[in-house]
């Protein structure tokens, strides 16, 4: 009975909690894009929808009350010639119906949201496994709610029929072991391949071109490091950051002299390229997430990762297949690292090799030297 009457607040509670969260939430987005303009601002709408919210639960739980209340006290039970294990039943079956049309119209509606075919070469055989473990366990989960659902319908409490009871069936439990451990054995094994590949599974074939390039991350942005002519990128150290040293290059490695710092938001990859990206961070956690490449790994700070792929499809061919001009490749955080971690986002741009070095010999250097700025002579003309 105490607990019965704890729901109620506890509902109340919950709702209260949801509503002030989806509130903070809304505000803190609207303060990034108008930071004055919502700085001052109420979110009434919110309020308004927490309210709604409470009144609605209140009058439910009031009402089961106040049913109870006069069950009790009159004797008289406006639901006494139901057969209440019916209705459960015809509940539940209501409840499965509404479930799946919610699962259908939710395919469907977001459909447009999911993502494009792959943009990598790994990222092939990533798909593959996905759909390779969906034409199981999609199969799996509609026979085991639709077997639910029936036995709800076949053996609800009351009817004349009831379910026979058995304590162990052995030629069943192993069936069913053999049916489920084959297809799981089949996706570990294949997944260990597969998801080892943009790790350490690759290695430049025959002809092809390889860069490595180093993205790092902060709250809350990310910064681009390309090797310079050399085709290497040079030492750092954490203690060296400072300044305009953003990213604690170690100078006195001739490496690190000729490295590269895009000045935009923007990386650019050459398409066919095997691309290794060293990630790290500067301060918290981080996500390195490049989800039109399937690639995904943690910016750790104090830690050196790596992550490898090798582009198969130009921004400008993916924005014809689209059929969308303004598509773009995108590499996101992917670990909610503060206030500002939605606006952790950068722009990637796949192009041509030659288009590619273009864009490379506009960047800027990271690094001038002490030999040019010394040899600048004091203008004396005066
Ligand atoms: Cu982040």
């Amino acid at each position: 009975m105490t607990c019965m009457r704890c729901l109620p607040v506890l509902g109340a509670l919950g709702v209260v909690w949801a509503q002030i969260g989806a509130a903070a939430r809304a505000r803190a987005s609207e303060l990034a894009m108008q930071q004055a303009k919502a700085a001052a601002a109420i979110d009434w709408g919110g309020v308004l929808w927490a309210i709604i919210w409470i009144e609605t639960i209140a009058i439910l739980l009031l009402s089961a009350r106040l049913i109870q209340l006069v069950v009790r006290y009159t004797g008289y039970d406006p639901f006494a010639s139901w057969d209440r294990d019916r209705a459960n039943m015809r509940l539940w079956m209501a409840v499965g119906a509404v479930g799946i049309a919610l699962a259908i119209w939710g395919a469907f509606k977001y459909a447009p949201f999911t993502l494009p075919e792959s943009a990598s070469l790994h990222g092939r055989d990533i798909d593959s496994l996905r759909s390779f473990t969906l034409s199981f366990t999609f199969p799996a989960f509609v026979l085991v709610h639709a077997l639910l659902f029936y036995m709800i319908w076949r053996y609800y409490n009351g009817k004349s029929q009831r379910a026979a009871y058995e304590l162990t069936h052995h030629g069943l439990e192993r069936g069913a072991l053999i049916a489920i451990s084959i297809p799981v054995f089949i996706i570990a094994a294949w997944g260990i391949y597969v998801w080892s590949k943009p790790v350490h599974g690759q290695a430049p074939s025959e002809g092809q071109r390889s860069l490595e390039i180093e993205v790092v991350a902060e709250q809350f942005q990310w910064r681009a490091r390309y090797p310079g002519a050399d085709g290497k990128l040079g030492r750092y150290h954490y203690t060296l950051i400072g300044g305009e040293n953003v990213l604690g290059l170690d100078f006195t490695d001739p490496k690190a002299q000729d490295d590269i710092l895009p000045t935009l938001k923007e990386i650019h990859l050459p398409v066919g390229a095997l691309v290794t990206i060293h990630v790290r961070s500067k301060d918290v956690l981080h996500s390195l997430f490049l989800p039109h490449f399937r690639t995904h790994i943690y910016a750790v700070p104090g830690q050196k990762n790596q992550v490898m792929f090798v582009p198969t499809i130009t921004t400008k061919e993916m924005r014809r297949k689209l059929g969308d001009p303004e598509f773009d490749y995108e590499l996101a955080c992917n670990q909610l690292c503060g206030g500002a971690h939605y606006n952790m986002r950068m722009k990637v741009v796949v192009e041509t090799w030659e288009e590619y070095q273009q864009w490379l010999s506009q960047q800027k250097p990271a690094y001038t030297p002490p030999a040019a700025v010394t040899s600048l002579k004091p203008n004396l003309n005066l």
